[in-house]
């Protein structure tokens, strides 16, 4: 057999000079970050998606239903499939087994580093030589139908022959590794969750593959399993998210449309849910697009386009009526759009968007001619998707007037109008205030005697807030809780929010570590989230951590957050203290509130972060959601109420 090795499409033609070696293994261990992005997690679970990778092109090219990953100690990883197996015979060129050229040459340039990709169902086995070069050591197995073929690596260096070391009817690679500790000095321990997370999302995007992770661990988790296997592909995958989002759907099914055109190919899964806002998940080789491209943004003008001439020719909307706007078309919407093209051009550094123009036309088409001709032939689902495009645009414009008015009534960042509410601080040097929002109008007392005045402002809210997951923005905007909040951080909101104009350095929620304020703190944060994302993003927004107890004996005092910590304390003073419990922020004088809360010095802080947006998004849909029934579980769950909000 003489296979070729080729350099990946956009480096070079598939010629014959493109069949060649280009560096050496060590190339990979001088500089590992050029060909798996990171040395840290990402990068050692990136070893594993590489030698996956190689088990779902077979699985493309019809010759592989199965692929087992299995976790075992010490950082090692089993990758098992049952495809032809890598080929074993000596290669024509390189007059080595071809399996042994697949592990130990590099032929391709830097996959991080250089402008060449890897296409799904392309060329094979490119990451299998860095996988190699990165683990301390890899064993490779391959049953061809007659022999078991086994071969074993060091650093990537060859430490036996490709052996025979018995007999079989079946057919099948397997490779195990164990990452290079000395190159992942982070860690070598795989994260479940993450596996399972991107070997789901690759059987979405590859249906009718049954993938099965297995942790059988010993040293420190208990032994797990998953298996994904999604006969319907994306179509399954918009069911997934529409369940987790926990809303109806309008439609009566996923609209499902695919194309090929030349070596492109295009599929979308759509549908319309009761959701106000939308989730578009946009594919290019199987590679996530989180930043869109070309692909996402030919979809989306597709969809505006499509509803509106659907509705103009079947007087939905009558002529000179305005055309409805893509922000309401794509309300409620959940749609997964994978793309596959063999000169994939990633515009960011991060592969996270995509530049081919070419596509963008192919997945416009696709929009334009299948989903009109789905509109036309379900003129039901038609009719409820244009009025709640309707009710969208009615809402956003009474949105757009209530913002008006009530900046008009509260002049957003000026000092002079600012809530009745807020006892303000004496500086205006943004970069040094504090906000401190908290519940309830004693504690609010309290935190006003015991503050800083020059740079700690005081605002206190009360009573039931608005649930803002269930409320579209004309409610946000008018509501009398979040207004006084929105007023006083002066950024404005939505499309309007502008982060020069934040009077704060600081945010920081007080609330009690009760039901209530963790009801309190749920409803600011999501409020934050949906519309002033940005705030979290940079690192505006943090939880205050008032101590539960107070341990004390003669004079002296402290203040523990946790029981641990209350035993240390109880330790420290000989074993006998008096311990007072906080029972809320109210119950504190103005001196003990600064002192546990306040002080720069003193206080802790929790600072919320957006790390995994998705995961949020999701918590607080789940817990602001039209389902009681998970969120009662969920709060029965984490009934520890101090911890189970940093995001
Ligand atoms: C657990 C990892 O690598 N499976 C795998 C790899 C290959 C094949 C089958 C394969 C491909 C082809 C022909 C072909 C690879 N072959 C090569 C190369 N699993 C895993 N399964 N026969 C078998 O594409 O023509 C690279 S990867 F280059 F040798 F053909």
């Amino acid at each position: 057999m003489s296979e070729e090795i080729k350099v990946p499409a956009g480096v070079g033609e598939y010629d014959e000079n493109s069949i060649q070696v280009l560096e050496g293994l060590e190339a990979v261990r001088k500089r590992p970050g050029m060909y798996i992005g990171s040395t840290g997690e990402r990068g050692l679970h990136h070893l594993v998606y590489e030698i996956v990778d190689n088990s779902i092109d077979e699985a493309l090219a019809g010759f592989c239903d199965k692929i087992t990953v299995t976790l075992l100690d010490d950082g090692i990883v089993k990758v098992e499939d049952n495809g032809r197996g890598i080929p074993v015979g000596i290669n024509a060129q390189k007059g080595i087994p071809t399996v042994t050229v697949v592990f130990t040459i590099l032929h391709a340039g830097g996959k991080f580093g250089g402008n060449g990709y890897k296409v799904s169902g392309g060329l094979h086995g490119v990451g299998a030589s860095v996988v190699n070069a990165l683990s301390s050591w890899l064993e490779v197995e391959v049953k061809d139908g007659k022999n078991i073929h086994k071969q074993r690596y060091e650093k990537g260096n060859i430490v036996t022959d490709l052996e025979i070391i018995g007999t079989t009817d079946k057919t099948g690679t397997t490779v195990t590794f164990k990452p290079d500790p000395s190159i992942f000095t982070d860690t070598i321990t795989y994260d479940y969750d993450t596996l399972k997370n991107r070997l789901r999302e690759q059987s979405f995007l590859n249906a009718g593959i049954r993938v099965e992770l297995v942790d059988k661990r010993t040293d420190v988790f208990e032994p797990k399993t998953d298996e994904f296997y999604y006969e319907g592909g994306i179509k399954s995958y918009v069911e997934y998210l529409l369940e987790g989002m926990k809303k109806e759907s309008l439609n009566n099914e996923v609209i499902y449309l695919n194309t090929e055109k030349d070596d492109q190919t295009a599929e979308i899964a759509l549908i319309w849910s009761t959701a106000y806002d939308s989730k578009v998940m946009s594919f290019a080789n199987t590679l996530h697009t989180i930043d869109g491209g070309t692909h996402e943004q030919g979809f989306r003008q597709a969809l505006t386009n499509t509803v509106n001439k659907y509705a103009f020719d079947f007087k939905h909307l009558k002529d000179g009526n305005p055309r409805l706007k893509a922000e309401d078309i794509i309300e409620g919407v959940v749609a997964v759009v994978s793309v596959k093209l063999s000169d994939a051009q990633f515009e960011s550094q991060t592969k996270a968007k995509l530049g081919n123009t070419s596509i963008g036309k192919v997945v416009r088409d696709l929009v334009n001619d299948k989903l009109y001709q789905f509109l036309e032939e379900h003129p039901q689902e038609a009719k409820i998707i244009i009025e709640k495009s309707i009710a969208s645009s009615n809402a956003r414009e009474a949105a757009q007037k209530a913002r008006e008015a009530s900046r008009n009534k509260s002049g957003i960042g000026n000092k002079s109008r600012m809530p009745e509410k807020l006892t303000d601080c004496i500086s205006d040097d943004a970069s040094k205030t504090e906000i401190f929002i908290v519940e309830g109008d004693s504690a609010g007392g309290s935190a006003v005697e015991g503050r800083n005045s020059t740079y700690q402002a005081i605002l206190p809210l009360w009573g039931k807030m608005l649930n803002v997951e269930k409320a579209r923005d004309d409610k946000v905007y008018g509501n009398d809780k979040l207004t006084p909040v929105i007023v006083a951080l002066g950024t404005g909101i939505g499309e309007n929010f502008d982060i020069e104009k934040l009077r704060y350095d600081k945010i920081v929620i007080m609330a009690d570590a009760d039901v209530d304020g963790s009801h309190i703190r749920t409803l600011l944060l999501t409020f934050f989230f949906r519309y002033m994302p940005q705030l979290i993003e940079t690192g505006h927004i943090y939880l205050a951590q008032p101590p539960l107890f107070r341990v004390s004996k003669g004079k002296q005092h402290f203040d523990a957050f946790t029981d641990e910590e209350k035993a240390e304390y109880i330790e420290k003073l000989g074993g006998t203290a008096d311990v007072q419990r906080y029972k809320g922020l109210g119950e504190m004088d103005p001196d003990q509130l600064w002192e546990t809360t306040l002080d720069p010095e003193k206080r802790t802080f929790l600072r919320v972060t957006m790390e995994d947006a998705e995961i949020a998004d999701a918590t607080f849909t789940m817990l602001m959601g039209d389902e009681v029934e998970p969120r009662k579980q969920f709060i029965e769950e984490n009934a520890v109420f101090a911890t189970d909000l940093d995001i």
